[in-house]
This record gives C-alpha cells, sequence and structure tokens, in this order.
C-alpha cells in the first residue's frame, strides 16, 4: 500500500518531521539533518502535536518513529539551550512537556533507529516500547561531557535495560557507547537489520501488531509498563484484572471463536 503524506490531507505541515500513514501505521520521520535530528522545542512540539493526532486517530494503531540513516537523533539541541538558567529551568520545568506526550501515548510505538542515538536521541528512543536498530546505530548518553546529566530517563530507563555496571560505564564516561550488536545483546533493542531494510521491517511488525484488537493490544502494553512501577504480586493482580476485562470485547470473543472455527480473527477493535 501506498505511504500517504498525512501531512498533505488534513494535517497541520511540518517544517522538522515527515508524517505518513500505512494502512493501520503511521510513520514519523525526525527530518532536521543539519543538526543530525538534534531535539529542539519545535521539533518536539511537532513530535508531540502528531503523535497527539495519531494516538486520537481510530484508523492508526501503531505509530513507528524513526529519523535518517545517519541519525535517529544526536541529542538535545546543545545550541538551543547552551545559556538556559537553572530558575526558568526549573519554574517552566524544562524538557518536562516535550516528553509527557510519548510517556502518556496509548497506541505502540516503535522505534527504527539508524546511525546516532546519543543523549536525548537515546532517550528518546528508550521512551518508545520496542526498538529495533539498523546495524551502523549507536547508542550512548554522552552528557557528563557537556556538564550536565541525562535529562529525559537515561539514568533510569538505560539502568534497567542494559544493568547498572553498563549504564554507569556509558553515563559517568560519556564515552562508551553501544552499537547495534552490544545494543542487542544487552537486549536494548530487539532486533537489527541492514540499514537500509529497517524502517520496512519496523513497518511490518507495526502493521501486525495494529491488525490485532486495539483494545486488547492497549491494554498489553499498559500491563507490561506496569512491570516497570510495581511488585510482582501488585503487577500479577493488575494483569489479571486487565486479563479478565478483555473478556467484554468484541475482539475476545471474535478471536477467541475465530480460533475455534479454524478461521482468521476480524478485529473491529472494541
Ligand atoms: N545539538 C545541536 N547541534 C548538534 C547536535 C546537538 N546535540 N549534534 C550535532 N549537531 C550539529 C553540529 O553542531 C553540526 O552543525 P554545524 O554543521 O552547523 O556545525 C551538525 O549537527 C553536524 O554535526 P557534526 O559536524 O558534529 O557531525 P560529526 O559526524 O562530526 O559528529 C556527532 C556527529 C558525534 C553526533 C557529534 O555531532 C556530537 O557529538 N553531537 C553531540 C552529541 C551529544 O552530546 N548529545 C547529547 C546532547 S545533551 C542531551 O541530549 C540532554 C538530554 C536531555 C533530554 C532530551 C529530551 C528527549
Amino acid at each position: 500500500m501506498a505511504l500517504t503524506d498525512v501531512a498533505s490531507t488534513d494535517a497541520p505541515s511540518y517544517t522538522m518531521i515527515k508524517t505518513e500513514v500505512q494502512g493501520r501505521v503511521a510513520v514519523i520521520t525526525l527530518d532536521r539533518p543539519k543538526a543530525l535530528n538534534a531535539l529542539c522545542s519545535e521539533l518536539f512540539y511537532e513530535i508531540n502535536d502528531a503523535l497527539s493526532r495519531f494516538d486520537n486517530d481510530t484508523g492508526i494503531g501503531a505509530v513507528v518513529l524513526t529519523g535518517s540513516e545517519r541519525a535517529f537523533a544526536a541529542g538535545a539541541d546543545i545550541k538551543e539551550m547552551k545559556d538556559a538558567e537553572f530558575v526558568n529551568n526549573y519554574k517552566t520545568n524544562f524538557l518536562g512537556h516535550w516528553v509527557e506526550q510519548i510517556s502518556k501515548m496509548r497506541k505502540p510505538i516503535i522505534a527504527a533507529v539508524n546511525g546516532y542515538a546519543l543523549g536525548g536521541g537515546c532517550e528518546l528512543a528508550m521512551m518508545c516500547d520496542i526498538i529495533y536498530a539498523g546495524e551502523k546505530a549507536v547508542f550512548g548518553q554522552p552528557e557528563i561531557n557537556l556538564g550536565t546529566i541525562p535529562g529525559a530517563g537515561g539514568t533510569q530507563r538505560l539502568t534497567h535495560a542494559v544493568g547498572k555496571s553498563k549504564a554507569m560505564e556509558m553515563i559517568l564516561t560519556g564515552s562508551v557507547n553501544l552499537d547495534a550488536q552490544e545494543a542487542l545483546n544487552y537486549g536494548l533493542v530487539s532486533k537489527v537489520f541492514p540499514p537500509e531494510k529497517l524502517l520496512e521491517e519496523t513497518i511490518k511488525t507495526a502493521a501486525k501488531i495494529a491488525s490485532k484488537g486495539a483494545v486488547s493490544v492497549q491494554m498489553a502494553k499498559e500491563a507490561v509498563n506496569q512491570a516497570y512501577e510495581l511488585g510482582l504480586s501488585s503487577g500479577l493482580h493488575f494483569e489479571r484484572r486487565l486479563f479478565q476485562a478483555t473478556f467484554a470485547t468484541k475482539d475476545q470473543k471474535e478471536g477467541m471463536a475465530a480460533f475455534a472455527e479454524k478461521r482468521k480473527p476480524g478485529f473491529v477493535h472494541e
């Protein structure tokens, strides 16, 4: 199916991202090549606007977030933030509003990372639900070299993903990066592809997810995320309640009936 440029239909026209729709999959491509997709306010405004529209669009079942072959994103825009002051950062909760939309997304987001995913770029990828990498991807948290520290989840999500020793080594040295294969070995990413195949393969997985019942996909995402928030017994309790609740959906009736009748399910996302 051909990609549709959402920006040319009912969407606002963006200057730093491109948005496309393929079936039930939306693709957001960071497109600020001259700055290696450094994350400035305008870029984040556009990402959040697109994410919000896709999350509220019943025709979309999953979102892919990607950059260029050279860079997913080389971090927050250093030139934009270099003169920022603590008091204003604190009063305006600097960066906080950048990451609110992505953390409240109900639909799955898959990051397709080619090239540099450094600093805020690595953090942005880790905010996604799944990360696929191109063979030349580089993940790192170099903020220490700038006299600062990760500010959007690097110290937390990276530590969960790769363990304390490797996370400390990466964050404290600012120069120990993970290549795609290492990221795969550590479980930071779940698949690695040749760069030119990455987006296509990521869209395939997103399409597979988007073909499932949207309610159970949303519940499954919510339940997995609770693994980071709750202890085991509370997490299991949370999961069981959502599992029970799926029996109130049309898709559970259809999915199980289809299995029994040896046919493909026709999910209606209700
Ligand atoms: N900010 C601003 N501009 C950047 C950034 C950046 N993070 N990264 C690259 N650029 C610009 C360069 O300044 C250069 O611009 P110009 O052509 O005008 O001089 C252009 O992009 C190309 O970059 P290089 O010439 O440096 O390209 P190289 O191939 O030589 O090097 C690197 C590529 C290694 C990626 C190098 O550009 C680099 O080290 N970039 C900075 C990486 C970094 O330190 N990132 C961390 C930033 S701090 C941060 O992310 C805090 C997280 C806060 C949370 C964010 C919320 C999600």
